[in-house]
């Protein structure tokens, strides 16, 4: 892969991907406020979020060991909600959503094209309370944190987000405060989230948010891909299963979020020397661009 392919620099590249797929509005509202929502307007999206939906349920059935059409009263997970983690290569479809075009566009203009995958992980929640935890996803970061973004979160509503759907919420603008929030801090801003099913919800990782209780009957699903600039370790390790052989049969922007261009971690003195000279535009890259 060329090198000038893989620099922060490419802005003209993550400019014209945003205008080819119509996300003009999206960047101007995530600039804005700090989030925005990409909804199912196309049929594609439509049928790529039901075969998510169905695969994570499907999933989250055999982890759990009951059928997931019995009643949600009588299912009794901690805080009402159960977490699904390390998705990324149960199946095919979550390195599909990983490389949505959609979510890489937005993600790339908030992180530069050499952002890395930070998780790819799910929640299904049934109606009851859970705990109302604001925060922003730079998570064991000191404040003041950079105006850039250093995470970007593309979540896909595969259920409908309401207030009362238990969807989530957010403080407009917050990306702007640079720290997480403190105690009650920002809990009188907040605003729901609505967006229908198959809805992609991408933030800003400075921007304040948290799930809120849900009211209504049935569950809520979604599947998270948080994404990092690739400075930041990310939540969830890849390494022992992004093997060479795997890489190669793998799309360049797979690879890319798998950390192949990464400079640093090597395992020897030769792999240091190897990785610095051919790596080092990486570390030392004329400019960075004008998004971050
Ligand atoms: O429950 C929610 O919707 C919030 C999830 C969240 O905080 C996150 O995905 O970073
Ligand atoms: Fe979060």
């Amino acid at each position: 892969m060329a090198l000038d392919q893989v620099e922060d620099i490419d802005d003209t590249l993550i400019q014209s991907e945003i205008s080819r797929l119509g996300l003009e509005s999206n960047i101007k509202e995530l600039n804005k406020v700090g989030l925005t929502v990409i909804p199912p307007k196309d049929a594609e999206q439509v049928a790529f979020a039901e075969k998510l939906k169905e695969k994570l349920l499907f999933i989250a059935e055999k982890k759990l060991e009951f059928n997931l059409s019995i009643k949600d009263s009588d299912v009794n997970f901690q805080h009402n909600q159960y977490y699904l983690y390390y998705l990324l290569f149960e199946d095919k479809i979550f390195q599909e959503a990983v490389c949505y075009p959609k979510t890489l566009a937005v993600v790339r203009y908030l992180l530069g094209k050499s952002c890395l995958l930070y998780n790819c992980v799910a929640q299904v929640k049934t109606r009851g309370d859970s705990p109302f935890q604001l925060h922003c996803d730079n998570f064991m970061q000191p404040p003041p944190l950079p105006e850039y973004a250093q995470h970007a979160n593309a979540t896909w509503a595969l259920t409908d987000y309401s207030e009362e759907d238990g969807g989530l919420c957010y403080v407009p603008e917050s990306h702007k405060f640079c720290r997480q929030p403190k105690g009650n801090d920002g809990i009188d801003l907040v605003r729901a989230v609505k967006a229908k099913a198959g809805s992609i919800i991408i933030w800003h990782g400075n921007t304040w948010h948290t799930g809120l209780p849900k009211k209504t009957e049935g569950y809520r699903v979604n599947l998270i891909n948080t994404f990092c600039r690739k400075y930041i370790r990310p939540q969830e390790n890849y390494s022992n299963l992004i093997t060479p052989e795997v890489l190669k049969d793998c799309s360049d922007d797979f690879s890319l979020l798998m950390g192949s261009e990464y400079p640093f971690d090597w395992k020897s003195h030769d792999e240091a020397n190897s990785l610095l000279e051919s790596r080092w535009q990486h570390i030392w890259p004329t400019s960075y661009s004008k998004f971050s």
